[in-house]
């Protein structure tokens, strides 16, 4: 509700449910991440939103990791779902709810939706002759094993000739209904290079797709999974399953309207199952398709692939390291600017982050706040001056220039541009840097009769840095709650609306302005790249 009582409009963000085979890593935190700073934007802009992540638990290789480790599935599943939902908060993901496809309410959903679908005999009972790639947990085409020489694509093991009795999803049906509603909404799959793909792979033919696995009394991994509704010889298909979480998290009536969702964020590894599958199974449901599915790419480390075999995933203990050392709102910026959200890969290279850490964070807005808090110390013994109104200065046309910004970045906020939007944020910083190099407040302030010029310039700069700081908001919030405090401004994102605080001249003359510690110290880059600590390795 907004202050007028009226319902604005739902935003629903998703991310991939994440498999509790393992422990979560970079990957999952960054893509998770990407969501929690559109959540973040699209609470500010005043939207009612919902954001969703959480673990998808009924894989094959979750029994097997949970056997290995001589614990059984569900407790495997909880210690790694943990281990999820503290990443995150650690993280400070503001995730609305955290769905386990262990949990009843998703469990009940599936089986009615399955139910729904065999009525309509968009599932069916056939026979299936396929390649099974046991890493994946997925059938691979002939034509991709035989490319493989047999092999899984993703992890190089050896496929299996598999024959099974199964229960079927009518994919086929929906080719042409798919490609239209492809065609017709260009958003639909995002980047552009992704979508091509997409629409290419489909033009090849869309066949059946099973939905189902045979149970095997005497194999503990295929019992494992939701049994197909009016038949226990069969469990749902771990991805049909998972990908149905989507709606399970609002079934309950006051979380209806989110539907459809404004954006499932996902890798691009599991890009077919949401571009295809998932609009197919929503239009087999009479339900409408989501706005976009977002596919980013992938991180890679010091240019290298990561890997279970290499060993070498930018895990949580490493990652919290960073935090600790250098604050999170440092790891969270360097992800969101730097992240695979086109269609290449980026790099995670200590050298780097500690590139981006300083030009962007300890010479950027850390710089920016503590130059223009020293000069009003000293100048104004630290109370915010009186620019008596005077909003422009010198060819400066603070308003306008703001104004554009802030247009800008929501414009790109829409689009899912979310570094595009930050870097709007970084124009206005690098224009109160140029303002204060070519205004010099510092050589006027030694004339006691200019100094209301002085008071003109310091006031513009900070009211600039607290409007950039808004935009910068979603991907730093400790950071930039701490700048607000400083400036003695009480914003709360969510109560108040960005549109009203984007307006110049929120600062209010003589509000004490705190200089404090430097927000983002520079880093030497000849420090070493921080490591965990034992405790933080053994806690991972
Ligand atoms: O696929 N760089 O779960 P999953 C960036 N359970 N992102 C990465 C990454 C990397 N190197 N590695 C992984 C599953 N990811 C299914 C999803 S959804 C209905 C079911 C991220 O644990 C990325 O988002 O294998 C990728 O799509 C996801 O983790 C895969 O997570």
């Amino acid at each position: 509700m907004n202050e007028a009582g009226t319902q604005t409009q739902p935003y629903y963000v998703t991310t991939p449910i994440y498999y509790v085979n393992d422990r979560p890593h970079i990957g999952h935190c960054y893509t998770s991440l990407v969501a929690d700073v559109a959540a973040r934007f699209m609470r500010f802009l005043g939207r009612d939103t919902f954001f969703l992540t959480g673990t998808d638990e009924h894989a094959e290789k979750v029994v097997e990791s949970a056997e290995n480790h001589g614990v059984s599935p569900i407790e495997w599943a909880d210690q790694n779902a943990a281990a999820f939902r503290a990443a995150f908060e650690r993280l400070n993901l503001s995730n609305d709810d955290f769905l386990r496809t262990t949990e009843d309410r998703h469990i009940k959903n599936v089986r009615a939706c399955v139910s729904a679908m065999m009525e309509t005999e968009d599932i069916y009972l056939g026979d299936y002759v396929g390649w099974w790639d046991v890493s994946q947990e997925e059938y691979v085409t002939e034509n991709v094993a035989r490319e493989h020489d047999y092999k899984s694509p993703v992890t190089g093991r050896e496929l299996e000739k598999r024959t099974e009795r199964n229960y079927f999803f009518r994919l086929s049906k929906y080719e042409e209904r798919l490609i239209a509603h492809i065609e017709a909404n260009p958003g639909f799959i995002k980047p552009e290079a992704r979508r091509n793909e997409v629409i290419g792979r489909i033009r090849d033919g869309l066949q059946d797709v099973p939905v189902s696995r045979k149970i095997d009394p005497d194999d503990p991994k295929s019992q494992w999974g939701i049994r197909m509704p009016g038949d226990e010889t069969h469990r749902i298909y771990v991805w049909i399953d998972a990908l149905l979480n989507y709606l399970s998290a609002i079934e309950n009536e006051d979380r209806q309207r989110f539907w459809p969702a404004d954006v499932h964020v996902v890798g691009k590894d599991i890009l077919w199952f949401h571009a295809v599958i998932w609009p197919c199974m929503l239009m087999a449901l009479g339900n409408e398709l989501p706005g976009c599915v977002y596919a980013h790419s992938y991180w890679i480390r010091e240019g290298r692939k990561m890997s279970k075999s290499l060993g070498n995933f930018l895990d949580m203990p490493t990652m919290d390291a960073y935090c600790e050392r250098y604050s999170r709102d440092a790891l969270r910026w360097f992800l969101m600017t730097q992240g695979p959200m086109g269609a290449t890969d980026s790099d995670f290279s200590h050298a780097k982050f500690v590139e981006v850490s300083n030009a962007d964070l300890a010479n950027g807005v850390g710089n920016a706040l503590s130059r223009v808090a020293n000069m009003i110390q000293k100048y104004f013994d630290g109370k915010c001056p009186n620019p008596h109104g005077a909003s422009k200065f010198e060819g400066y046309d603070w308003p306008a220039i703001t104004k554009e910004a802030a247009e800008k970045a929501c414009v790109k906020i829409m689009q899912m541009d979310l570094p595009g939007a930050l870097s709007h944020a970084g124009q206005i910083l690098r224009q109160v840097d140029a303002f204060i190099h070519t205004t010099e407040p510092f050589k006027r302030a030694k004339d006691p009769a200019r100094m209301e010029e002085v008071a003109i310039i310091l006031y513009q700069s900070a009211e600039a840095i607290r409007i950039a700081s808004l935009l910068l908001w979603p991907a730093m919030p400790d950071k930039m709650e701490d700048l607000w405090h400083r400036l003695g401004c009480d914003i709360k994102p969510g109560r108040e609306r960005l549109g009203q605080q984007l307006i110049w001249g929120a600062l209010r003359p003589g509000t004490p302005i705190e200089k404090g510690e430097s927000l983002f110290p520079r880093i030497d880059p000849k420090e070493e790249p921080p490591v965990p600590s034992v405790s933080q390795s053994a806690g991972a």
